[in-house]
């Protein structure tokens, strides 16, 4: 064997790739393809294993495609916006540009050491403001259809990220970043996108993403929460209150009635025999997570309010009670003990009536939830329940007191953020105008340079920045200092690829048009009701006001596996089992590093790192690249042929879903039934290396 090296060989050809230009794409006739993996926050830590194998996985695919005639776009950019950089800046004195574009410069040189299929022309940085100019020119397209509004409620703060939080941003009542700090509830006004008029397309177009994962079908399904049920008007002090059930069919089994604790209309009913007592309960009930709803120990206590039953007339006792979301429905339900499990552990601990309106056998103590035959409800006894929700509903409608709803779980987007390094959000508070937007011509309002970073959000002491005219009177006015949250700049950022360049507009629609959709997009599972949800947000968006005409950002979408540490922990620090892409690179060269991550398991499964797995893949390169040197070039028999096609074709297959490890294996039967070979053409070769 003659001892070859690898980083050297590969130097040489990825800079023959870089000169050639071999990866750029252009928009042209053929048939295109578009292959994406979701773009890096570009850390200070340097590219991670977890990087090197999702783009491997894309950039195998961009090269399949384009090996089989497919005009392929295949970019790639940086995330470069976000809090990592900032708190860099707080804590090691670093302006977050300058920490960000050294990072974004050491991610690059990287991705190139890994020899990628990237056409490296069509990159940005989602710092740089010529990209989020255009974060801010689709802000002020919602603002002017009333889909990005201001909101004063309560919102979830995170002390370490030092700003509020999205809803999915929480994560078992913790901040998506840190999973040691609890979330806290503030009340602040704050800028909101209303993601929630595009609730019922993004639930019912989920039925039609045929390439996306069940497991990511099932959890948008669920956050997006729609459910189908009867908004029934229960009269509260000669006031109608509307409650929302999906079982209208056990009104005659309401016994009492639940509002929030957290419900800001709480004290407005409550008796003043019983205020001290409520207030007492609101100050010791913390707001509990809607995950932990069913966990805890339910508590409440009794408002002194009565609410009037709408089809029996009856007054039904109104309580306080921690186990209801003040957020969903209307903050109050109506309650069934009988056939309602929380509401039958309410009941029992305070001593409750349970009526019982449904038959069915229940096992044990506990309430029956199944449906069954109504019993004790006048006028609607023996019917099912199926039938009984529609005979009630129809009801209720006649008289006024209530109408068949569908309710989302889903809440709107909360994007203000108290942090620097974001897009400003472009609006101007003037006192006699109220909120002004930016014009258009004016934009992109830049981040001012020279900041202090500390405690608290830079911008509110940036005064010469925040100072502006007003656009409408032009008035001394003062700048919003909100920025908006990075997931803004990853909610269309597939589209910028297709016109990076473009100064004038967003993209130019005729090379969106030729791009779009994604044909395949790469990324994580954590994303799944985060990005994942936006990015068909922002699409949809960016289709009504006429500059698209795809619903769906992306065609098939792949999740890839966790590639762990050789102990099978995540890959820390701390334990001490981090392998630096770059320090595999040296060792064993990019190939064999690349084909080590996809030969272990399913790009879609948890691997562990395997030094002798990446040796392995070594020895099989250079027993390859011996072979090629030694072996006699002539002509193939038809034995060879046969082999080097069947090859083709099943590695192919195998490719073509992704299914690499199985390639894999294909590839190293077919190199070792060659070997064996006296003679092989020069051309069969070729197809062999290019497997
Ligand atoms: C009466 C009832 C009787 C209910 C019964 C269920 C069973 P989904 O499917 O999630 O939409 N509910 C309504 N608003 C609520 C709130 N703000 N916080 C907590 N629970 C709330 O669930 C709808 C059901 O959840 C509603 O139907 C209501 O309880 C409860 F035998 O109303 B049901
Ligand atoms: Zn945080
Ligand atoms: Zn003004």
């Amino acid at each position: 064997m003659v001892e070859i090296n690898f980083g050297k060989l590969e130097k040489k050809w990825q800079s023959k790739w870089e000169k050639a230009k071999a990866f750029k794409s252009k928009e042209g006739k053929g048939k295109k393809f578009y292959v994406l993996e979701q773009f890096p926050y570009p850390s200070g830590s340097g590219l991670h294993m977890g990087h090197a194998f999702t783009y491997t996985l894309g950039d195998i695919y961009a090269r399949f495609k384009k090996l089989n005639g497919f005009n392929v776009l295949h970019p790639m950019g940086f995330d470069s916006l976000g809090l990592p950089a900032e708190n860099a800046a707080i804590t090691e004195g670093v302006h977050p540009q300058k920490y960000t574009d050294e990072s974004t410069s050491n991610f690059l040189k990287q991705l190139k050491a890994l020899g990628f299929y990237y056409d490296w022309e069509r990159k940005f940085n989602t710092h740089d403001p010529e990209y989020y100019k255009w974060d801010q020119w689709i802000f002020l397209k919602m603002l002017e259809r009333g889909l990005a509004y201001r909101k004063k409620s309560p919102v979830n703060w995170c002390g370490k990220c030092n700003t509020v939080l999205a809803n999915e941003q929480v994560h078992n009542g913790r901040c998506w970043r840190h999973e040691d700090t609890k979330v806290k509830i503030k009340h602040l006004e704050q800028w909101f996108l209303k993601i929630t008029d595009y609730a019922d397309e993004l639930y019912k177009g989920i039925d039609k993403l045929d390439g996306w994962p069940e497991i990511i079908k099932k959890l948008q399904r669920n956050w997006i929460g729609r459910s189908e049920g009867v908004e029934i008007e229960f009269v509260i002090n000669g006031k109608k209150w509307p409650i929302f059930t999906t079982r209208a069919d056990t009104l005659f089994g309401v016994t009492f009635m639940v509002i929030s604790a957290q419900h800001p209309e709480l004290m407005s009913i409550v008796t003043d025999e019983q205020k001290k007592e409520v207030e007492k309960f609101i100050s010791k009930s913390g707001s509990v997570a809607e995950e932990d709803i069913d966990k805890i120990e339910k508590e409440g206590v009794f408002t002194g309010a009565l609410a009037k039953h709408p089809l029996t007339g009856e007054e039904v006792p109104i309580w306080a009670g921690n186990f209801v979301l003040a957020e969903y429905g209307s903050g109050m339900v109506m309650a069934v003990p009988a056939h309602d499990a929380r509401d039958f552990d309410f009941a029992k601990k305070y001593d409750l009536e349970v009526k019982q309106v449904i038959e069915g056998e229940k096992k044990g103590e506990g309430a029956f939830e199944g449906y069954g035959k109504l019993v004790n409800s006048k006028g609607f006894n023996g019917l099912k329940s199926e039938e009984a929700i529609e005979h009630i509903a129809g009801a209720l409608k006649m008289k006024k007191l209530g109408k068949k709803v569908v309710n989302f779980r889903l809440r709107d987007w909360l994007i203000s953020r108290q942090r620097y390094w974001g897009t400003p959000i472009p609006v101007v508070y003037c006192d006699d105008c109220g909120v002004v937007p930016i014009k258009e011509k004016d934009l992109p309002v830049k981040l001012p340079e020279k900041v202090e970073f500390g405690k608290g959000n830079p911008l509110e002491k940036a005064e010469i920045w925040i100072k502006v005219k007003c656009p409408n009177c032009g008035k001394q006015g003062r700048r919003e200092t909100d920025t908006m949250d990075t997931f803004v700049n990853s909610s269309w950022y597939y589209l910028r690829y297709c016109d990076p360049k473009n100064k004038i507009k967003i993209f130019d629609s005729k090379k969106a048009k030729y791009w779009i959709p994604i044909d395949l997009y790469i990324g994580g599972k954590e994303h799944a009701t985060m990005h994942d949800i936006y990015i068909r947000f922002y699409t949809k968006f960016l289709r009504d006001i006429g500059i698209l005409k795809i619903d769906e950002p992306a065609e098939r979408l792949f999740v890839q596996g966790f590639i762990q540490g050789e102990d099978g922990n995540k890959m820390s620090k701390s334990l001490g089992n981090v392998v630096d892409p770059l320090d595999a690179i040296e060792k064993y060269g990019a190939d064999a590093l690349r084909l080590f991550l996809v030969s272990i398991s399913s790009p879609n499964r948890d691997f562990n790192w395997s030094d002798k797995g990446v040796e392995g893949s070594l020895k099989f390169i250079k027993k390859v690249f011996d072979w090629t040197q030694s072996v006699k070039k002539g002509k193939s028999s038809r034995k060879v042929e046969h082999k080097v096609n069947y090859a083709i074709r099943e590695i192919s297959k195998h490719v073509d879903v992704l299914g690499y490890n199985f390639a894999v294996i294909e590839l190293r039967k077919m190199f070792e039934s060659l070997f064996g070979e006296p003679e092989i053409s020069k051309k069969d070769i070729e197809s062999c290396v290019k497997l």
